[in-house]
């Protein structure tokens, strides 16, 4: 018996289930990802009982010494993987984190520009249903139709007759690498702060497997538990002259006390992304995703922009008859779990989505290489080309369970 099963059964039931799905699926939500053990040791401490408003060394409570030095490792750590000035590891989620850098930097109603959201985008990149949004004159750009990169001639464009005090770079939905030096080039022309939200990549510009936008983007913000590998939560990151604003538009503009608990795991996490392993693991993630790009194409499946230079691949499913929504369904039911999501130039209302999006960061983490990565194409393409055959889909959550009870999912208990 443990504490929680003793204390209340119905919520040890349900984390004892989702422990046996997360070992029993092929997890390729591409933010998505197995914290490690460690980490999730750190998170479940006593550090959760602990107030701490402030920074280290300047709180509003008494008690803190450890916390700080918990606090301090974090911060040093991430500045020193990052190679940044400063380091803000409060932030809630990658949402609190940019709505952080916009109440820090600027006021409501400025403008400021960031992707579309059928284009890759976040909401708070401006979504009108999103604080971003409501808060602040937010103007878009895009990706080309046909090439469905971004489109840095609109972009320039836009950013001359908007004049924006932030540019947004950053996804949640695109496969391809980002110019961040000709995003600079832009918002230096019109005198604007450039502003890259790397949570989708931040393991693998950690990891040396993509182009860091530091040096070039004046703040950088991120999730801490996609690519990374960490517990749930954000992070800024920036360059020295921001230092004061970053910190108080995190706290106290829009936190109260920080999760001590989570940013021990944050130190964890950025102590294990620091090793060479995270490095080759960050270099398969996109060797992984180009390998199962290449496999849906040799199927004859669409991929939006031709293929992937990151850990996703997001697919056009129209052409199957199928929205994103009915393929995702149809996925889950072979143990393949991704989800809908807008592709560019969408006319389908979000929640059904013209496309899928997955990838690669959680199937890596659990050692799978190029051979499964083939198989895993091959039975996508099986389930996508007949999404409502049942013996199909069968057959492919019989090899998906092979698969994954060969390759067990690190740190979640394996009770099944
Ligand atoms: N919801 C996240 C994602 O899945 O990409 C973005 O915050």
């Amino acid at each position: 018996m443990s504490a929680l099963s003793d204390v209340d059964p119905e919520v040890f039931a349900a984390v004892k289930h989702e422990e046996h799905r997360q070992q029993t699926v092929l997890e390729m939500i591409p933010s998505e990802n197995y914290a490690s053990a460690a980490v999730l040791e750190a998170v479940g401490s006593v550090l959760t009982n602990k107030y701490a408003e402030g920074y280290p060394g300047a709180r509003y409570y008494n008690g803190n010494e450890f916390v700080d030095d918990v606090e301090d490792l974090a911060r040093d750590r991430a500045k020193a993987l990052f190679g940044v000035d400063h380091a803000n590891v409060q932030p809630h989620s990658g949402t609190q984190a940019n709505m952080a850098v916009y109440l820090g930097l600027i006021n409501p109603g400025d403008t400021v520009m960031g992707l579309k959201l059928d284009a890759g985008g976040h909401l708070t990149h401006g979504s009108p249903v999103s604080a971003s949004g409501k808060l602040y004159h937010f103007v878009s750009y895009g990706v080309d139709r046909e090439s469905h990169l971004v489109d840095y001639d609109e972009m320039l464009s836009l950013a001359k007759e908007h004049r924006p005090k932030i540019i947004v770079v950053g996804a949640t939905a695109y496969p391809r690498l980002w110019d961040f030096k000709r995003a600079r080039e832009i918002a230096d022309e019109v005198g604007a702060i450039l502003m890259a939200d790397m949570a989708h990549i931040a393991g693998l510009v950690a990891g040396g497997a993509h182009p860091s936008p530091v040096g070039l983007a004046q703040i950088m913000t991120t999730s801490t538990h996609k690519t990374l590998r960490g517990p749930r939560g954000g992070m800024v990151l920036c360059d020295e002259p921001y230092r004061r604003q970053i910190d108080s538009g995190v706290f106290p503009g829009s936190q109260g006390g920080p999760m001590m608990h989570v940013i021990a795991g944050k130190a964890v996490m950025l102590k294990e992304a620091a090793t060479d392993a995270f490095k080759a693991h960050a270099h398969q993630v996109v060797a992984n995703a180009q390998a199962l790009a290449k496999t849906l194409l040799d199927a004859g499946i669409p991929l939006i922009s031709g293929g992937t230079d990151n850990h996703l691949v997001l697919i056009d499913v129209r052409p199957m008859g199928i929205n994103g929504r009915q393929a995702a369904d149809a996925l889950e039911a072979a143990g393949v779990v991704v989800n809908s999501n807008p592709i560019p130039f969408d006319t389908l209302p979000p929640r059904q989505g013209g496309g899928i999006r997955f990838g690669t960061p959680a199937i890596t983490s659990r050692g799978m290489t190029e051979p499964e990565m083939q198989r895993i194409g091959e039975l996508m393409a099986r389930v996508l080309n007949a999404p409502n055959d049942e013996g199909v889909r069968a057959a492919a959550k019989r090899e998906v369970e092979e698969l994954c009870a060969k390759h067990p999912a690190p740190g979640v208990p394996a009770n099944a």
